[in-house]
């Protein structure tokens, strides 16, 4: 099987909103099936250029995230639906996620600060010390500007967990 790097596929992501809407599923299925190789595989490079025939930008991690769970370097007909249904499920997942990191982000500046995640805590009506917020915000803030950005946000279980709550 040829080897294509990930970054191959990589395009920005915002488009796949309109996911749904945009796709002629017989259309794209046609063009898969044009795009296959011999070995019946559509290869990664011709993925990436069908998707951008339908204006779409998927996210580089997102879609680099897709494929490493799919676990191969072209798609066949059967991982092309389980492609796109996984891709779904995880923007479903990152707009959730997204939503509750923007309730907690109360000035809207793109950060959480101790006093915001401090907030969770008292709406949730759970006491937890300072001290303890700044271990929780001390592990998340990994680049160490005293913030926690939605990136460091989505990598942290603890807030994670605790922010599902307010849900
Ligand atoms: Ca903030
Ligand atoms: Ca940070």
């Amino acid at each position: 099987m040829v080897r294509i790097k990930l970054d191959v596929i990589l395009t920005p992501f915002n488009a796949i909103l309109l996911f749904k809407d945009l796709i002629d599923e017989k259309k794209l299925r046609r063009a898969f099936r044009a795009a296959k190789g011999s070995d019946g595989k559509v290869e990664v490079f011709n993925f990436k250029s069908i998707l951008k025939t339908y204006g779409l930008d998927p996210d580089d991690k997102l879609v680099a995230e897709v494929l490493e769970e799919l676990g191969d370097d072209a798609l066949d007909d059967e991982a092309l639906c389980l492609f796109f249904e996984k891709l779904e499920s995880k923007f479903h997942k990152d707009m959730k996620l997204r939503r509750t990191f923007n309730l907690i982000d109360k000035d809207n500046d793109g950060y959480l600060d101790h006093y915001e995640i401090k907030q969770i805590f008292i709406k949730l009506h759970e006491y937890i010390s300072d001290g303890n917020i700044e271990k929780i915000m001390f592990e998340a803030d990994t680049d160490k500007d005293g913030r926690v950005n939605y990136n460091e946000f989505r990598h942290c279980d603890a807030l994670k967990k605790v922010a599902a709550k307010l849900l």
